[in-house]
């Protein structure tokens, strides 16, 4: 079984981890009906509900009441710095807009980096009821089973996931992608959460994930899924994974998509 032979710190960090989701994820579940739209962030798109605001409060108050002296960063605001060398990268709901409308593709999505590097990450889909667990070196499993990503090499039958960001100038660029894209690949998923696209790598749901704009929270724990899964996570020209872009693909596959993006600059910044 994976995730049996990792390092002992990071199975118990692991157990924490899934504890601290599922509790966020049964909470998340019992705000859902009716919830409303309580504020909005970076675009009158990029919407913040009261749930986002309390299960970021539930897992900051059960991080600390284990771990005291670990740091903290969160969508919704929190920022601890801590002095433990761990810093928990929480999303609370992954795929906020596909919550406020009801479409079951949202995660609890929590990341436990141990010295500046994920060792641990846990995204749990109450809508689904599956959970996806890595730990670095451990592999990775959904609901316990392990995961392998796709093997597929050929572009012309990938399936392949994206995002766009809230921004319209990131959207039109993002945008300008498409009309390459869409005529080499089997098909386009836009599903809305970034760590649920990320695991979808691992379990081969689709074949490759790209998107510009993921912030630490979208990415940490999805990605080291994906990475535990056999996927390459990174960014474009040997840049790591982030912000500029993130794409998560087979190592057969990966190089095709790569070079597609990189023809269309698609990690440049059009809202810079
Ligand atoms: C979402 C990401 C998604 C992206 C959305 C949004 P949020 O995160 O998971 O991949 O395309 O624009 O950023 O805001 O729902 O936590």
């Amino acid at each position: 079984m994976p995730l049996t032979d990792a390092v002992t710190d990071l199975d118990a960090l692991l157990s924490l981890a899934t504890d601290l989701a599922r509790e966020a994820g049964q909470l998340a579940l019992s705000m859902r009906e009716g919830i409303e739209q309580e504020d909005t962030k970076s675009s009158p798109t990029d919407v913040v509900t009261a749930a986002d605001r309390a299960v970021e409060r539930l897992l900051v108050a059960g991080i600390l009441a284990a771990r005291p002296h670990d740091g903290v960063l969160g969508e919704e605001g929190a920022g601890i710095a801590g002095t433990s060398g761990v810093r928990w990268v929480l999303d609370p709901i992954d795929g906020t807009t596909n919550y406020l409308y009801g479409l079951p593709q949202w995660a609890v999505s929590v990341g436990v980096e141990v010295d500046g590097r994920t060792g641990v990450g846990v995204v749990h889909d109450p809508s689904k009821d599956e959970l996806w667990q890595a730990v670095r070196g451990g592999g990775a499993v959904l609901n316990g089973r392990p995961l392998r990503c796709s093997a597929r090499d050929e572009l012309a039958q990938a399936m392949v996931a994206t995002g766009f960001g809230y921004d319209a100038r990131r959207r039109a660029a993002q945008a300008a992608v498409l009309p390459d894209l869409l005529p080499v690949v089997r098909d386009v998923r836009r599903l809305g959460a970034a760590s649920l696209d990320l695991c979808a790598v691992a379990a081969g749901r689709v074949d490759a994930y790209y998107e510009q704009g993921l912030n630490p929270w979208d990415l940490s724990a999805g990605g080291l899924v994906a990475q535990e899964a056999g996927a390459r996570v990174e960014g474009l020209r040997g840049r790591p994974a982030g912000f500029d872009l993130t794409l998560a693909a087979g190592p057969g596959l990966f190089p095709a998509l790569h070079d597609l993006l990189v023809r269309h600059d698609a990690d440049a910044d059009p809202c810079a």
